[in-house]
């Protein structure tokens, strides 16, 4: 069984609560970091660490942190990133709802090393009965000299705020985020300049994801050297999965990322195998932006090497033998799963989550869903194919956010492992549409 950093105490029962949480060794980061630490060596360790961002791209949170300028008399922000939308993806949720004081103990850490007075988390409106959980166990930290003035009496002051969002899948982008806390219509801002020089209120910000900054309370409390023993090259420590679709024991595991994707979908510890003794068709290993991968190239990557569960081992090959390991949203497909209409089901997702502000984005989303549901319907022709194709090469780098891209790489990995497909719907009509009962309404 691998290590466990964040969910180790997951299971302690009222582990939500502060008592608890203090009892089973909560808080220790703090009083190590505040009392004996300067901030720029919480940073130091940060990097030791090797510690990647855990909500997608997977930049290195120290070096994010030592960009952040410092600029005479202006505050500066920590944002946490908890507007956790991207299909498949439900891991903060997890560490938030159960493990509340992880996050507050990350944060008030990281507001330490950043020099955030006033730190805020950024939660998804659907979530709104987590607003709840947060607020109760920063209200607890707070009562037992955790945050607001003079943090454990070492002259350091951090108040956290929770800020909901509204619905928008684009408000997780952080440009967008930052715009929207500041109560504005989330549209993302052109980069650079990068939160880090230019964030919230134009002050420099540190904009991170829920699970990066609950990984900062193992790495104090071991040290950034022991936190990258764990893990495999650049893919250090432990990381969060998010397992669904077709599998018979989907749920939020943590692994080292030193167990290869197959044990991951059937070792009984982890996904428990495909129900009903059904094959793997493919997966989306990291959250719906990005590539599907067929089973084949899912299990082997094209040297013939075994694919492990690590940032490098899933984008080996790149994107034409390759994925990503994004925000960890691990989804299974059996093969009784459509890949036209699963395609066809992102392109929906993203056409309705464009903000609308670059036309290849607004206009091509909007084209491809149509184009698939055009396919979807038996109404399709080959020449669509190629259409799709040609429309998702012109989306991609052509957008001010990342959402163009995410738009088009799911497109354009179908088109790529699964062709035969998208022809098959096209040369059976018929047999397309019974087997996708349940779109024709749309
Ligand atoms: C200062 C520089 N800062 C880069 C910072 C930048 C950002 C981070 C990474 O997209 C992806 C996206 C989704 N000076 C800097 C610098 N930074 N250079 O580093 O930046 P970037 O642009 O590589 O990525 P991003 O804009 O953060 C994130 C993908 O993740 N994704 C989506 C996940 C969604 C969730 C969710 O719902 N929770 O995680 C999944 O794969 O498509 O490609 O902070 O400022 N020179
Ligand atoms: Fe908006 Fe799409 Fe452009 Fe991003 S890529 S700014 S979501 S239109």
């Amino acid at each position: 069984m691998g290590r466990k950093l964040l969910l180790e105490k997951a299971h302690v029962e009222n582990i939500r609560y502060f008592d608890v949480y203090r009892r089973e060794g909560g808080y220790r980061s703090v009083e190590k970091a505040l009392k004996s630490m300067a901030p720029d060596a919480v940073t130091e360790e940060v990097k030791k660490a090797g510690l990647r961002g855990r909500g997608g791209a997977g930049f290195p949170a120290g070096m994010k942190w030592s960009f952040l300028a410092k600029p005479e008399g202006v505050p500066r922000h920590l944002v946490v990133n908890a507007d956790e939308s991207e299909p498949g993806t439900f891991k903060d949720r997890y560490l938030m709802e159960f493990l509340p004081h992880i996050l507050i103990e990350g944060m008030i850490v990281a507001s330490f090393a950043l020099g955030s007075n006033n730190s805020y988390i950024y939660i998804r409106g659907e979530y709104w009965w987590i607003v709840d959980i947060l607020e109760q166990a920063i209200e607890e930290a707070r009562s037992n000299g955790f945050l607001g003035k003079n943090i454990l009496g070492t002259g350091f002051d951090c108040e956290i705020y929770v800020h909901r969002g509204a619905g928008a899948y684009i408000c997780g982008e952080e440009t967008a985020l930052i715009e929207s806390l500041e109560g504005k219509r989330g549209n993302p801002r052109i980069k650079p300049p990068f939160p880090a020089i230019k964030g919230v209120w134009d002050r420099p910000t540190v904009v991170n994801n829920v699970e990066t900054i609950c990984a900062v309370v193992p790495i104090i409390n071991e040290g950034g050297d022991e936190y990258a023993k764990i893990g495999v090259g650049k893919s250090t420590g432990t990381k969060l999965i998010s397992a669904c679709g077709n599998i018979n024991k989907p749920g939020v595991y943590e692994i080292d990322m030193t167990i290869s994707v197959e044990e991951f979908i059937y070792s009984d510890e982890y996904c428990g195998g495909i129900p009903n003794g059904k094959r793997l068709k493919a997966c989306i290993p990291g959250g719906s932006s990005v590539p599907i991968l067929p089973a084949n190239l899912l299990l082997k990557t094209a040297k013939g090497e075994t694919r492990m569960m690590n940032y490098e081992s899933l984008s080996d090959g790149g994107f034409a033998t390759g994925t990503m390991m994004g925000s960890g949203g691990f989804i299974v497909l059996d093969e009784d799963q459509c890949v036209v209409k699963n395609t066809y089901t992102l392109a929906r997702f993203y056409r309705h989550e464009s903000c609308g502000q670059c036309s290849p984005c607004r206009e091509g989303t909007g084209w491809m869903e149509k184009l698939l549901l055009r396919l979807e319907k038996g109404q399709g022709k080959m020449s669509d194919i190629d259409l799709l194709w040609d429309i998702q090469r012109k989306i991609e780098g052509n957008t001010i956010c990342p959402l163009g891209d995410a738009a088009a790489w799911p497109v354009a990995a179908a088109i790529r492992h699964f062709r035969d497909e998208f022809e098959w719907h096209v040369l059976n009509p018929d047999e397309a549409v019974k087997r996708n009962y349940g779109l024709a309404h749309y």
